[in-house]
Order: C-alpha cells, then structure tokens, then sequence
C-alpha cells in the first residue's frame, strides 16, 4: 500500500530523530550525530529586511517608481509588517524550522508546470570507456555496485557530515534522495518517502529500457548486495526482454502536473498499473538505460550529452525512456555519455554530486570480488495496461509537448579554461562573488540594464534547512558594470568597482547563510498572513516585489570533484539558468534560455560570460592593487 507522506513528514522524522536518539535505537550513526545540535532557522528582523530589500530592488526601479516603493514599505513596517513578524516568529518557536514545509509547498508541490526542464537538474558525467551494449551494461552493473555501497552508508548512517567551512550541516537530505518520490495530484502534488529504518524499505531499481521499466532486486534473500557479474547478468536480462520499443507511457511523467494527475487517476483504475505505479515509487531510483544518441558535430558532444541528460532528447530519442516523479534517475546512454537527472523536491544539488563523486571514485577502482547473494530473482517487467482511450490521447499529447518543450529549449555548456578558481583566490576575492559579478557584466553588456538575479544560498547550517536567495544584482553590481564599460573610466578605478561588487556580494552571501537573507522571510510573512485569512501585503503586490522576484538570470553554484557538468531550465519565459562547476583551474557552466524569447540565446550569453572573465582579470592585473 501506498504510503502517501503529507508535507509535515520531514518534520516527523525530526521528532523520531530527537526520540529515537534518547531511546539509543536509531540515527545514532555518524551521519546525525550533530543534527540534534545545530541551530534552528532564525526570523531575521522586520526592518533590517526591509531596509535590504529597498536597496536590492534600488537598481531595477526608476527614480519615482522607488518613491512608491519606499512608501509601500514604510507602510508596511508600520501595519501589517509588526504582526505578521510576531506570528511568524511564533511558528517558528513551534516547528522544527519554520520554512521547510512552505518551501516544499511553495517551490515544487505547488508548482504544476512540467518537472523536466523547470525543475529537474541534469548533470552530465565525465565521458566512460565503453561503445558497445556490453560496455555500456558492464559499466552500469558498475555504477550500481557504486550505488549500492554508498547506500549502504546512509542505512547505516555512517556518511560524515557535510561541512561548510567549519560549520556542520544538516543532513536530512542525504537520508531521502534513495527512497523519494514525486507522486501527482490535481492542484497540488505529493511527496513520497520510504526510508530505510522504516518496515520493508526499498530494495530494488527500476530499470528503463527501450521505455519499458523492470523491477530489478539488489539484494539477495539474506539481503546480501548482488555483486556487478550479478548485476551484470541482471541487466542483460532486461535488454532481452524489451528489445522492441515501448508505449511511451514514461513521458506523462514530463506533462504538466494537472494532467499528469488526470492520467494518472486513469492509471490507477487498474490493478496491474496500480502495482507497476508502487514499484516505480517505492524503488531507490530509477536507471534508464538508453538507446539512442543524435549525432553531435565536433565540439558539441558535452551540450548534447546535457540535453540529453535535461530532457532526454524527444519522444524519438531518450524522453519517454524516464520516470520524472522519482528522486534520481541515472542515465547510461550510448558511447559513454552518462549522467543524472534529479527532481527537486527531495534534496539539493550537493547531495546529489556527493553520491555522483561516490559512484564515479569506485567506478575508477578495479573490479568488485565480492561473493555472489543468494536466490537472487530475475527482474519483474512492469504492466501498463492502456485501457482508457483518455489515456492513449494523453500519451500522444505527451509526445507532442515534450517534442515542442525540446525545440524550446536552447542549452549549451561551456570550459572556461583559461583560470579557475586559483585567479580570485590570488587576487583575495571570493571566486563565487566574482563569478557572480562576472554574470551580472555578462548581462549588461547584452542588454545595457541589470537585471534581478537568483543565486542560491544553502540554509543548510540550520536544522532541515533548504535554501535562501542571494540577490546578486546590487547598487554596487550595478555601478561595477556601468564602469566596466565605460572607456572614459580608469583602469583603477574599474578594478576598485569590481573589488567593491564582489565584497557587496560576498556580505550578502554570510548574511544569507546565517539565516538572515531576505526572500524566504518575505515569502514567510507573505503566507504567514494567508494562514490567518489576511489580505497578501500591498508589499508584495508591488510591482518591486514582482520585477526583483522575476529572475532573468537564476544560478546555482555546485562544486563537484569530477568534471561535471551541471545544468538546469531559466525560471522564467526571458532568463537563462546558469549552473556552474567552478574547479581549481576551469569552470564548467551549463547555460540554457528559452527559443522563445528572441532575445535570449545561451551561446550569446556565454560568450558575454567569456569576455568579462578576461576583462575582469585585465583589469585586476592592471591595476596598482595588483601589483602591490
Ligand atoms: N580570498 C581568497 N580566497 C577566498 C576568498 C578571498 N577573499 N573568499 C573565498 N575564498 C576561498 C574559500 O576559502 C574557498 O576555498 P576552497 O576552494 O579551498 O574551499 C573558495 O575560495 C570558495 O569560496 P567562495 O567562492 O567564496 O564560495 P563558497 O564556497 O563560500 O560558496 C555559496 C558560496 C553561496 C555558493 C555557498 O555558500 C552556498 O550557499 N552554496 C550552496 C549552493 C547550493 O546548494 N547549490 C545547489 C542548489 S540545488
Ligand atoms: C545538479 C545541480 C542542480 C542545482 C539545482 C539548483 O540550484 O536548484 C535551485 C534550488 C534552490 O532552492 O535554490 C533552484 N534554481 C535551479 C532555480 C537555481
């Protein structure tokens, strides 16, 4: 039976941590020994976040439009800001954190445009050795010997906790992201999880192959792992069974959220379905094994392999060979080209590359000697019955969609090679803020006006935490970009502007790690007054509110040991999504934009990217600071 997780279950799990830990029983293991200990999110104070967000909302304003928005905000600090602070603060004393359920509401549940590309990352591995269908299954029953051990970790909570610095973080998402999944609902979805302490946890994967999904164990009957020969057999047993392609009927996973669910009510009428539906949710994830590759011209080969990990391709190619409601899907295509795909509610990116990192060091190593588990069964062919001719309109529909959102999407991922982080570091900047700074000259160089701008910033310091915003474009971004490509302006004092910018961005990002960033405590007062039947503020009706909460840039900053690339969808019709793997000595980006919006074209972007490292580290270099 289905075990449908209401949004409040993390903060059951927290409750078991607390008691589980006095009972001595259960997350006793490394992995939580801090959790009880690490702080809870804070409520910044009323009016350091107001006074934050005039400044912020400053440069994206004219004059007089400012005038209106300073006296929207007076007002509010006046009334209702004071009371929606005190009942906010109020939930905060009640729950463990007092934003991770809204957040997970807000930013995925709640959301009801398509998971691929709006929501679900892609990350593209580092090109493996293989070209035929023995190499590429070889290296499969590898990556899940990989899978397997770092499993075995987070069961028996033996994973370090992350750090940032010197701070811990929480590690909450590390217990999920092998046992999560997205389920749709009409309105709203909702969240499944079926961790490992808990009776019958997962044991299997689903393996997609030719668009058709196997039940596939990882345990023998002492529930001793399979080792890769075992695996190995495995998976090719599931490529003889489904040598022909399949009803597309994993592309519905890639409509939009309401008619998922109208499909997937459908589904559920029937019984065969309804056990297939619980094996796909109840797996530790789903590795799609794919058939197709398009062919990419010299150069290419890394964007290709990226779209293929973002969308899969189209309904001719990879798409429909996906499950996109569950946590983390592998993709091991043709010719080496191997990577992820994640849906988002579950966990972060860090995560995420900490098992990738995992998989990708044993997969270097030599081969698993381990013994072979007994009774292992054969893998399980999923059912889809189509017996509604609702259902078989829908699968078409979801093949003309998918096919329209992939022509939509314009992504290429690019290796600045020329320096990497080593460049800031000797010039004693934080290379996150100058690449910040980098993206915002990026931009006005293109379209002479700076424009609101999404970074993330991780709360996960804090007890559950997710994340918060930093709000990259800033007066000093701003005055940095005018400067930057004004020829009557000197050397010096341009590199002044760039130290200026990058040491605004960087208090922002301390301050938005402490739990003091200003967007998740708006977004908090917001909802905090639709609980307790209030008007939404005149503050957040404003259009302010609006322009600096539409991000024409969204950024994630995700480090990976590998040379992974990243990538992820613009969050609106006219920005572009720019993920970034900044190494020692190169920076891998993945930028993408939509087809569209005409004025949005990632190569353009990239190359205004690429022009304004160079010129950044010209202008550091020339100037009297430099040489000091
Ligand atoms: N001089 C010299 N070196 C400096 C420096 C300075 N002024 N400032 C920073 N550095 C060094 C740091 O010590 C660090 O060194 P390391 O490479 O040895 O670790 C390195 O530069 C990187 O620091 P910085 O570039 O400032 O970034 P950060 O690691 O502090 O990260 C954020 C900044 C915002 C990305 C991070 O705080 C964060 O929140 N990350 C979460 C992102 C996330 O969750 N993404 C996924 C979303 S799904
Ligand atoms: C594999 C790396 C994926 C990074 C995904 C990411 O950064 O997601 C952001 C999550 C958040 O809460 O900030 C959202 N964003 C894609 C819109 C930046």
């Amino acid at each position: 039976m289905l075990r449908l997780v209401r949004a409040n279950w993390i903060q059951r799990v927290s409750c078991n941590i607390q008691k589980m830990q006095t009972d001595g029983k259960l997350f006793v293991g490394r992995m939580f020994s801090v959790q009880d200990s690490l702080p809870k999110l804070p409520v910044p104070p009323l009016e350091q976040t107001v006074q934050k967000y005039l400044r912020t909302v400053q440069p994206l304003l004219s004059d007089e439009e400012y005038a209106n928005t300073l006296k929207i905000v007076k007002d509010f600090e006046k009334d209702p800001g004071p009371k929606l602070q005190n009942l906010l603060e109020k939930r905060a004393q009640r729950e463990t954190n007092w934003l991770s359920d809204w957040w997970m509401n807000t930013a995925y549940l709640d959301f009801r445009q398509p998971v691929t590309v709006n929501v679900s990352p892609g990350v593209v591995f580092p090109k493996q050795n293989y070209s035929d269908k023995e190499g590429q299954l070889r290296f499969t029953a590898k990556l899940i010997s990989g899978l397997l051990s770092y499993k075995t970790m987070i069961d028996q909570q033996t994973l370090p906790v992350e750090k940032m610095g010197k701070q811990s973080l929480c590690m909450m998402q590390y217990y999920k992201i092998l046992c999560g999944c997205r389920i749709p609902g009409r309105k709203k979805d909702t969240w499944v999880c079926y961790p490992p302490d808990e009776a019958n946890p997962p044991r299997h994967v689903i393996i997609a192959h030719n668009n058709a999904f196997f039940s596939m164990d990882l345990y023998g009957s002492n529930n001793q792992p399979l080792n890769t020969e075992q695996l190995h057999v495995q998976l090719k047993h599931v490529v003889r069974q489904s040598k022909e392609v399949e009803t597309p009927i994993g592309l519905l996973t890639t409509e939009n959220r309401n008619k998922w669910a109208k499909s997937y009510e459908l589904l559920l009428k029937d019984k065969e379905n309804k056990v297939s539906l619980s094996e796909l949710h109840r797996s530790i994830c789903v590795i799609c094994v794919d058939n197709q590759l398009p062919d990419s011209a010299a150069g290419e080969e890394e964007s290709t392999a990226a779209r293929m990990m973002l969308h899969g391709g189209g309904s001719q190619l990879n798409s429909a060979n996906r499950w996109c409601d569950k946590t983390l899907q592998f993709i091991v295509g043709k010719n080496g080209v191997c990577g992820l795909n994640y849906e988002h509610t579950t966990a972060e990116g860090p995560p995420i590359i900490s098992i990738v990192d995992h998989i990708l060091d044993y997969c270097s190593k030599s081969e698993d000697k381990s013994a072979p588990a007994p009774d292992v069964k054969a893998p399980r062919k999923l059912k889809f019955n189509i017996t509604f001719p609702e259902l078989k309109n829908n699968i078409e529909e979801a093949v003309e969609n998918i096919d329209s959102m992939v022509k939509d999407v314009d992504l290429n991922v690019f290796k600045f090679t020329e320096y990497g982080k080593n460049f800031p570091k000797s010039q004693k900047l934080s290379p996150d803020s100058y690449l910040q700074m980098a993206f915002q000259l990026a931009y006005f160089r293109l379209y002479s006006k700076p424009c609101a701008t999404y970074e993330t910033a991780s709360l996960r310091q804090f007890q559950l935490g997710r994340t918060d915003t930093i709000r990259s474009c800033s007066i000093e971004s701003f005055e940095f970009s005018k400067g930057m490509l004004d020829p009557a302006v000197s050397t010096q004092k341009k590199a002044e502007l760039l130290r200026k910018a990058v040491t605004g961005h960087k208090n922002y990002v301390a301050e938005a790690i402490k739990g003091q960033g200003i967007d998740r405590h708006l977004l908090g007062l917001k909802l905090v007054a639709l609980q307790n039947n209030m008007k939404v503020p005149t503050l957040h009706m404003d259009m302010a509110y609006s322009l600096s909460s539409h991000h024409n840039i969204s950024t994630s900053q995700v480090p990976a040991k590998y040379e992974a690339c990243l990538v992820f969808g613009p969050t609106v019709p006219d920005g572009y999504g720019v993920c970034y793997n900044p190494q020692e000595k190169q920076i891998i980006f993945g930028v993408s934009a939509f087809n569209c919006c005409p004025e949005t074209v990632s190569m353009k972007f990239i190359d205004s990217i690429q022009q304004s490292l160079r010129d950044m580290k010209a202008v550091l270099e020339g100037s009297i600071q430099s040489k000091l």
